[in-house]
């Protein structure tokens, strides 16, 4: 019998909305059916390897605040205790999926090849806890922003070696990623930006991050991996102006240097708070341009405004987050990956349970509201209405590409505006709390 790192917690059951029970879902039942399938299957829900097993409450004031049942020892030890940690903790929750860094799950060596080394040992490991559960990879990605050589960035830096060697960095990840099964791999430009253009190339920078991306897509073919590939936007942290600031700005980069058809959009709630977006936002401008890959479900603290990555409990914001997923059929191959982080302050092992209960009652909850806001037509109704007069014969030739400036003249010298309708926004945000009270 292998060592229990979480004994004072079983498996958690659902036990429904009047349950008191802080150790069981009040929402989530992962075989209940919605809109014809598991909600198991809807969400996709998967475990952020560095938050859960490698943050110790460190913040910028600060150091670590908690210690784990896993601490100690010497790195490789450490690692592969928390991988056994992780899955025991997985299979605790009911998760299916996890994402990691490279470096989340193992050290960091003294050179290139000690780093592979170590990768390999515990990649063994994980494979076996994998095959042994049934867990599985949503997603893997490379950190190529903490350590010191990236100060200038990754394949942004100035520095052409830097870029080499993120380049052999991003390839072992994806082999790796490729091995244990990973649907998707997700750049999030670390230090993919820049701090003041008195010393900047940006054209550059941008030219050889793209040059980056063409040949993590052709490695990619090269070896077979046929995840989809994403790009996380984030607008700052840690640079001041990040490159890929939103979903609009990665979309039109895409666009320019030709990426659009390889990569979609992994969306994070708390990067488009950032961003002065709304987590809908970004989710709809990316299904709207048919690139909404995955989501990274947490949130911020408005009142702290910086990347707080909390785990996520406002019903507002999931049910919105569900509505657009069912909007575009749904996220698979993505998921809902909880990028969060408990509080310094929230220390035991049993806060890494509580925070993921909430986050996937809350979003179970979500995808109720938005299944029946969607079934019943509610908005939808509504925004039909809205544009009613582009289903005359004017709004036609304006959408058929069969106006003109002379053409419309005419019709406004003629005709003039009629009263528009009224946007109703007041009314539209009580029917959206009557589902979230109601549904
Ligand atoms: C950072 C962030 C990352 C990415 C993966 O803000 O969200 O954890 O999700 O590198
Ligand atoms: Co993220």
């Amino acid at each position: 019998m292998s060592k229990v790192y979480f004994p004072t917690v079983n498996k958690i059951a659902y036990e429904g909305p009047q349950s008191t029970n802080p150790f069981a879902f009040k929402y989530y039942n992962p075989e209940e059916i919605v809109l014809g399938k598991p909600m198991k299957e809807h969400l996709r829900f998967s475990m952020a390897y560095w938050h859960t097993f490698t943050y110790m409450g460190n913040d910028p004031f600060g150091g670590a605040s908690i210690t784990r049942e896993w601490d100690g020892g010497d790195p490789m030890t450490q690692a592969k205790e928390r991988v056994h940690a992780a899955f025991e903790f997985m299979e605790k929750m009911g998760m299916e999926y996890f994402c990691f860094h490279d470096v989340d799950i193992a050290p960091r060596g003294a050179t290139l090849e000690e780093s592979n080394r170590n990768l390999d040992e515990i990649v063994d490991e994980i494979e076996a806890e994998m095959k042994r559960t049934g867990i599985k990879c949503l997603w893997g990605t490379t950190n190529a922003f903490g350590d010191a050589k990236f100060v200038h960035g990754a394949s942004t830096s100035c520095n052409a070696t830097v870029f080499a060697y993120t380049a052999a960095q991003i390839k072992k990840a994806m082999e790796v990623t490729k091995r244990l099964g990973g649907e998707n791999y997700v750049f999030w430009g670390g230090r993919e930006g820049y701090e003041t253009l008195l010393n900047t190339d940006v054209n550059r920078e941008l030219d050889h991050f793209a040059a980056m991306l063409k040949m993590a897509a052709d490695y990619a073919d090269k070896i077979g991996f046929t995840g989809q590939l994403m790009i996380e936007p984030k607008p700052k942290e840690p640079t001041r102006h990040q490159y890929d600031f939103d979903a609009q700005s990665v979309i039109g980069f895409l666009r320019k240097y030709g990426l659009e058809k390889r990569f979609v959009l992994n969306i994070e709630a708390n990067h488009a708070t950032l961003a002065q977006h709304s987590f809908q936002h970004e989710l709809h401008m990316s299904r709207i341009n048919g690139l909404l890959g995955s989501i990274d479900a947490n949130m911020g603290d408005p009142i702290l405004g910086w990347d707080t990555d909390q785990f996520p409990t406002n019903l507002y914001d999931a049910t919105l987050c569900m509505y657009e997923v069912l909007q575009q059929g749904g996220i698979a191959p993505g998921g809902l990956n909880f990028d969060a982080k408990v509080r310094r302050a929230s220390t035991d092992a049993e806060d890494l349970f509580l925070g993921h209960i909430a986050g996937m009652d809350t979003f179970a909850r979500g995808l109720k509201v938005a299944a029946k806001m969607l079934e019943d037509k509610v908005f939808i109704k509504n925004i039909d209405e809205r544009y009613a007069s582009y289903n005359t014969e004017l709004g036609a030739t304006i959408e058929n590409g069969t106006a003109d400036f002379e053409s419309l003249e005419q019709y406004a010298l003629k005709n003039g505006v009629t009263k528009s309708p009224s946007g109703r926004q007041e009314m539209l945000e009580s029917i959206l709390n009557q589902y979230i009270l109601e549904a």
